[in-house]
């Protein structure tokens, strides 16, 4: 009953919400040039990198503020070359990225007015390192996103606390609306300062759930400094007026295996689907659970059969550097999206469904079935609505197939068949 009725309640919002919010024509441009893209670098970066326990090692170390501010006085990434981490996304097949401007330590990545706990002002590096990033990104034409924390363990007027940053030895009193004034202040000089931004990805909603974040003015402010810039939040919701795409952490749209989507059905906005390449997202020295090649690229296509992003998280060093083990990963992955990236990029989620042998895109009057799990010779695709031209595999050799009303049977020779994608193409 109480999923019924907050299903309900989800679902009046976001028509309410629908009626409100007209994305302007930049901005619906930008969706589509983002749903066609396909493929993001997420960077999670910051002062925690330095001990090598992941993003969340002050709220998991129970460090306390003044404490956790040594870490700014130790993070010196002289190894930092925005020029190879452009290239290593590019090389990657990605278009796009998203770096943390901040994470919820409240430490900010870029020179900021409005608090001196910044990259510039606090660490012997002194450089600004998203403006940096920034050039680079426009000097090679690849977008940036900005993830912005809306929780902050380090603010006082982050006040009254959620259900984190307990730890962090401040006072039990703190002007809420001073926090909202500060994000805005931020946000304002992050879409000020910094050229063209494709989208600001916020996180941390979920740890006030029922504060006001003041979400319809900051949304508003976003969209009048720059009308194209998308907004999506990792609320673990239903998207909320304003937004213009939807992601889903570790997760396919629609599936809640990591626990994370909660309460997230899949709105009508683009969507995305955010990954790790071991099991963290910020510099943990430790954790070697690295995901095969194969994996990996089974996730993007899965995303893309989904008709979602795939956005792929690497966690720098503190000495700037991307590990090799990213690397080498990244670069397998633009191989193999330099051979058959036609049947990802520019592509919808297809016409059947996630099945157990794999998903399908679709572009133009072409349905890319891609087979992930070899089952046996015999594919038996449902219905689609559309009379079958041609069927053959992506090198061009031609497969026998039958189509009548049930659906299309296509026979799948077994030596033609790629452990990790064997990629079928039927054109109507
Ligand atoms: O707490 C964060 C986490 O550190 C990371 O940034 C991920 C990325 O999706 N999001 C949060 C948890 O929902």
């Amino acid at each position: 009953m109480k999923i019924v009725l907050k299903f309900l309640l989800f679902f009046v919002v976001s028509i309410i919400y629908s009626q409100n919010y007209r994305p302007s024509e930049e901005n619906l441009a930008n969706r589509e040039w983002f749903q066609n893209a396909k493929f993001g670098m997420f960077i999670h970066w910051g002062v925690y990198s330095v001990l090598g326990d992941g993003e969340w090692v002050m709220q998991q170390k129970k460090i306390d503020k003044k404490t956790y501010e040594r870490l700014a006085g130790f993070f010196n990434p002289v190894e930092f070359n925005p020029q190879e981490w452009v290239s290593i996304a590019k090389n990657a097949g990605m278009k796009y990225i998203t770096i943390t401007t901040r994470h919820h330590d409240g430490f900010s990545m870029f020179y900021t007015k409005q608090s001196d706990w910044n990259i510039v002002d606090k660490t012997p590096y002194k450089k600004d390192i998203i403006k940096l990033l920034a050039e680079e990104c426009e000097k090679q034409g690849i977008k940036l996103f900005f993830y912005y924390s809306l929780v902050d363990w380090y603010h006082d007027d982050y006040f009254p606390r959620g259900m984190t940053g307990q730890y962090s030895g401040r006072p039990d009193t703190g002007n809420w609306n001073n926090y909202i004034n500060f994000m805005k202040a931020q946000l304002t000089e992050l879409l000020t300062n910094y050229g063209s931004v494709a989208g600001i990805w916020f996180d941390g909603l979920w740890d006030k759930k029922n504060a006001d974040w003041k979400l319809k003015e900051i949304y508003e402010l976003i969209h009048k400094l720059q009308p194209a810039c998308l907004i999506g939040n990792n609320h673990h919701l239903a998207p909320i007026e304003g937004e213009d795409f939807q992601m889903f952490e570790k997760d396919l749209p629609g599936r809640n295996t990591s626990g994370f989507s909660g309460e997230a059905e899949i709105g009508r906005l683009p969507l995305e689907t955010c990954e790790t390449i071991n099991n963290s997202w910020g510099f943990n020295l430790l954790d070697k659970n690295f995901k095969s090649v194969k994996e990996l690229i089974q996730y993007l296509v899965k995303a893309a059969g989904n008709n979602a992003n795939f956005l792929l998280n690497v966690g720098p060093m503190p000495n700037g550097k991307i590990q090799p083990e990213f690397v080498s990963r990244l670069k397998e992955i633009g191989d193999w999206l330099n051979r058959y990236g036609e049947s990802i990029y520019g592509t919808r989620g297809g016409p059947v469904p996630q099945k157990s042998w794999g998903v399908t895109t679709q572009k133009d009057s072409k349905v890319y079935i891609h087979i992930l799990n070899y089952e046996n010779q015999n594919l038996l695709l449902p219905d689609f609505g559309k009379k079958i031209k041609n069927i053959y595999l992506f090198d061009g050799t031609k497969l026998n197939y039958k189509q009548d009303s049930f659906g299309i049977a296509i026979k799948i020779p077994e030596e033609k068949i790629d452990p990790v994608d064997t990629i079928i193409i039927a054109e109507y």
